[in-house]
Parts: structure tokens; sequence; C-alpha cells
């Protein structure tokens, strides 16, 4: 683990912390990319929409990452926007694109466009004296040879709408009269669930623990009474709130259950929201998107202050493939 410090790659352990709560920090790269370059809403352009200019430097383990590769593919935006997978083994120097004995694992790539070795190169290529965190996913623009964004929420939506000549633009995930309801939803699922579980995994407090395993619970069984009478969660339509909510439940059993000590329950154990992550699981292209056997082993294995033998569970026996019973609900 690892930070940026004026450009140079420093060692370090642990995440940033606030009295024992764990704090995400804020991405540095905000740029957009438009149908026709012009400023999106950070104000900033001169990145427009074109086939072949852009690269998605994701993990297959990140559920962060994983939102982009998922309205990638639901956009048919997959020829469109080349990609490079890290290994999933996050270790002393962060992501890298091979594992610690050189190979590349099942899934993962070089980098064919910038021939990096770790992902921290492509942000000092970016930016000569960056300070942050090196991050995925990153929408690097090969036409200038820069990071454009590095906020999964914010590359969604740039993909939702930026490349509708290329891609698919009958498939609205931001829809305009659902954006306030969608934005309510994510800003609690953020909070208590995709954030939720990180905050109860890298809590170093006992209070902070509690704290955010009682909140994500509650919010899981709001959610579960919700999908009750929804098919999806702001009613018959499908949006990237539940691709958003999907990528940390297709997770959960596997990993935040036992690794992040998110075990109240498993997703298995709410029958709405166990078969309603089945249904986004069937969805077409999407099943594609989810490599468990990466999954499992970034967390595990990469977080040595959680997991020090570095051992990968075997278990459990998760059929995301058994069918599901959401087409009952409008
Ligand atoms: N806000 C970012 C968060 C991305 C993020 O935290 N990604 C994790 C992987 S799951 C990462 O790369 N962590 C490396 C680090 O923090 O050093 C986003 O949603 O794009």
């Amino acid at each position: 683990m690892g930070v940026m410090i004026d450009g140079e790659w420093r060692e370090q352990g642990g995440f940033p912390a606030d009295h024992g709560h764990f704090v995400r920090p804020q991405s540095g790269f905000r740029n957009w990319v438009t149908p026709d370059g012009a400023a999106g809403p950070s104000g900033i352009g001169g990145y427009a929409a074109a086939p072949g200019r852009y690269h998605l430097y994701i993990s297959l383990a990140c559920p962060w990452a994983h939102r982009t590769l998922i309205v990638r593919a639901l956009k048919r935006l997959n020829d469109v926007i080349s990609m490079a997978v890290v290994d999933p083994f996050m270790g002393a120097r962060g992501w890298a694109f091979h594992g610690p004995d050189g190979s590349i694992a099942r899934g993962s790539t070089a980098d064919e466009i910038n021939r990096a070795e770790y992902l921290y190169e492509i942000y000092a290529r970016a930016r000569s004296g960056y300070t942050g965190r090196v991050t995925v996913p990153v929408l690097w623009d090969k036409a200038t040879g820069t990071i454009v964004n590095n906020e999964s929420s914010e590359i969604i939506r740039m993909l939702n709408t930026a490349f509708d000549q290329w891609g698919d633009a009958s498939v609205d995930l931001y829809p305009a009269d659902l954006r306030a309801a969608i934005d309510r939803i994510n800003a609690v699922v953020y909070d208590n669930v995709n954030n939720g579980v990180y905050r109860c995994g890298f809590a170093t407090t006992q209070a902070a623990y509690d704290e955010a395993f009682d909140a994500l619970f509650a919010t899981l069984d709001d959610l579960e009474a919700r999908l009750a009478h929804h098919r999806y969660l702001l009613g018959d339509r499908i949006t990237e709130a539940d691709w958003r909510l999907f990528t940390t439940l297709v997770r959960f059993d596997a990993v935040y259950c036992g690794h992040f000590k998110c075990n109240l329950r498993r997703i298995a154990d709410y029958p709405n929201l166990w078969n309603y992550t089945r249904e986004l699981y069937q969805w077409p292209g999407v099943a594609a998107t989810v490599d468990l056997a990466q999954i499992k082993r970034h967390y595990y294995a990469s977080h040595a202050h959680i997991n020090p033998t570095r051992i990968v569970p075997r278990g459990p026996a998760i059929d995301f493939t058994a069918p599901h019973d959401r087409a009952r609900l409008r």
C-alpha cells in the first residue's frame, strides 16, 4: 500500500483514518469527455468523444472500477473504449500490470498504451508532482496523453451519454425524470453500502466498526423492503443506481461478509436482494464483467493488515446463474 507525494511513490501502511473511521480521499482528476469537447459539469472541457481515443485502466476486483466496466458493456462501447486490467494483487508499489512473480494473471493485461509496469507511472505521466492516491478506475486520453478523470461516478455518467454516436443510445442509465431520485438513493447506498463495507473493514476502533456495521445492515433491510415492491431501485426501469449497488452485492458473500466482518447476514439470506443480485448478474453482458477469483485474490491477499496470512478462502459456493423470481414485479 502506498501513496504518491510530489510525484514520487511512497510506501505506507494502512488507509487514511479519522479516530478509527475510514475516510475515502477525493479523486484528483475531474475533467469530462463530452460529445463535442465542450465543458462538462466540472467546467473544464477539451475532451471530445471519439472512437479509439480513450482507454480505461481498471481492476476486475474493484467495485468502483466495476461500475465503469458494466456501463461500457451495457452501452456497447467495448470496441470504442479500450481497456487495461491491473493484476488483482496490490502490493508495496500499488496496482501493477503483472503479478508478484512477473506473470500476467488470468483476466489481467499488460499496459499496451503506456507500457507502464505500475499504475502510479500513469499518474506521474499525467501530472508531474502529483500528490494523492493511485486508484482505479482511470480514464486515459491517448490523444493528449493524460488522465481525464479517475472518479467512477463521473466516468459512468460520461459513458452514458458522450459516446452515443458509436454506442447504444437507447440505453439511458440516468434518465432526466429520475435524476433527483437516483441522486438521493445513490447517496444512501454510497455512504452505507458501497463505502459502508469499507468503513466496516478498515475501521480501526470497535466504535467506528459498530457504527458502520449498524448503518450497513439497516440500509440493507430498507433495500430488501423496497425490492419487495419494485423490480429495480427506482421502479420498473434499471438505472445507474442499480448497477452501483450491484457491484457491492456481488462481492458481499464472498468477501465483505468474512474479510470486512460484515456478517450479520449474507446477501443470500435476503430473498429480494439475492434474487435481484442474480437478475442483474444474468443481464446480457454483465456476467463477463464479474471475476470472483480476482475479487477474492485482491482483497484477501492484498490487505495484510486484515489478513496477515494472505490465504484466500476457497468458498463460499455461490450460484449467480440460478433462476431468479424478479419477473413477477414491475
Ligand atoms: N472514488 C474513487 C475510488 C476508487 C478506489 O478507491 N479504488 C480502489 C480500488 S477498489 C483503489 O484503487 N485503491 C488504491 C488506493 O487507495 O491506494 C472512484 O469511485 O473512482
